[in-house]
């Protein structure tokens, strides 16, 4: 979605040159757009935004995505936002290689929507078992700030994430929250299990920019302990394929720091006997 330029209150961004990315290590929509970004071979310039200190939060940031969502992509000036028209932009800009095949555009364009409704159910998972928190760490400031800038909350987008960090900060990450978010992905993850047998990628013979978006969600749910290959076998072996692969490596990379801190995530769970498999019971 390329953003009005009422919205844009940060007027610097519209003299850059060139791809510019506004991104963070660990959020998936990031990663889903450097995978691309290295597919392509597409140069671009770092913007980090560091959303552990809710730097998506300060209004510098509202003035270039007033969603408070990161990436953001800026090409030459225009700035887009919404992670699936950001690589919907990368492919205009640089149709090679093919990641969006004409013969599954409509395909390709439900299964993004349906990726993107489950934004919040991967964030749920992600935050109780890959990061360890069971309640908000947003201050409340950065949340009133965001509740307050541009027109409130009539964008049902940015009503979304009010409601989500409203609810957290209210009851926490619970249990329950936790197994209803877990049971949409095992029913998408049984479908693409059907659907792989025989193929190597998810909508058949070639890589499409739905094995990516997928990629992400696996490897994050891995991380939080989804049973991925006891339940969905080949989902596993279509899995450790992409994640051979250098372009996907480097666009999901973590610091040392952060795989410590995962790890010893596990740990603290499995101490406690609150893992992914306790709490879902699967
Ligand atoms: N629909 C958006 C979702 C973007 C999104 O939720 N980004 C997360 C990181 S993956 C974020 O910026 N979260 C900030 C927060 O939770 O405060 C997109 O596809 O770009």
């Amino acid at each position: 979605m390329r953003l009005a330029d009422k919205d844009i209150l940060t007027r610097e961004v519209l003299d850059y040159e060139g791809l510019h990315l506004f991104h963070y290590a660990t959020s998936s929509c990031s990663q889903k757009s450097r995978i691309v970004l290295n597919l392509k071979q597409l140069a671009w310039q770092p913007h980090y935004i560091d959303l552990s200190q809710a730097a998506n939060n300060e209004t510098w940031f509202l003035g270039i995505n007033p969603r408070g969502l990161v990436p953001v992509l800026v090409n030459d000036g225009v700035v887009h936002i919404e992670s699936n028209d950001i690589l919907r932009e990368l492919e205009r800009i640089a149709p090679s290689p093919v990641l969006f095949p004409a013969q599954h555009e409509a395909e390709i364009a439900d299964f993004l929507i349906e990726e993107d409704d489950l934004h919040i159910d991967l964030r749920t998972l992600s935050f109780r078992f890959v990061f360890n928190r069971t309640k908000s760490t947003k201050p409340a400031e950065a949340l009133e700030r965001y509740r307050n800038h541009g027109t409130g909350s009539a964008d049902p987008k940015k009503k979304k994430e009010i409601a989500f960090y409203d609810r957290i900060g209210r009851d926490g990450i619970t249990d329950q929250a936790v197994r209803v978010s877990a049971e949409k992905f095992r029913d998408a993850f049984a479908r693409w299990n059907e659907r792989l047998g025989g193929f190597p990628f998810l909508l058949g013979d070639t890589l499409t920019i739905i094995d990516i978006a997928w990629y992400v969600y696996a490897k994050r749910l891995r991380f939080g302990g989804y049973p991925v290959q006891r339940l969905h076998p080949n989902v596993e072996d279509w899995f450790q394929r992409l994640d051979g692969q250098s372009e996907f490596l480097d666009g999901i990379a973590l610091t040392s720091e952060l795989k410590a801190m995962i790890a010893a995530n596990r740990r603290q769970q499995e101490e406690t006997g609150t893992t992914f498999a306790e709490i879902v019971g699967w």
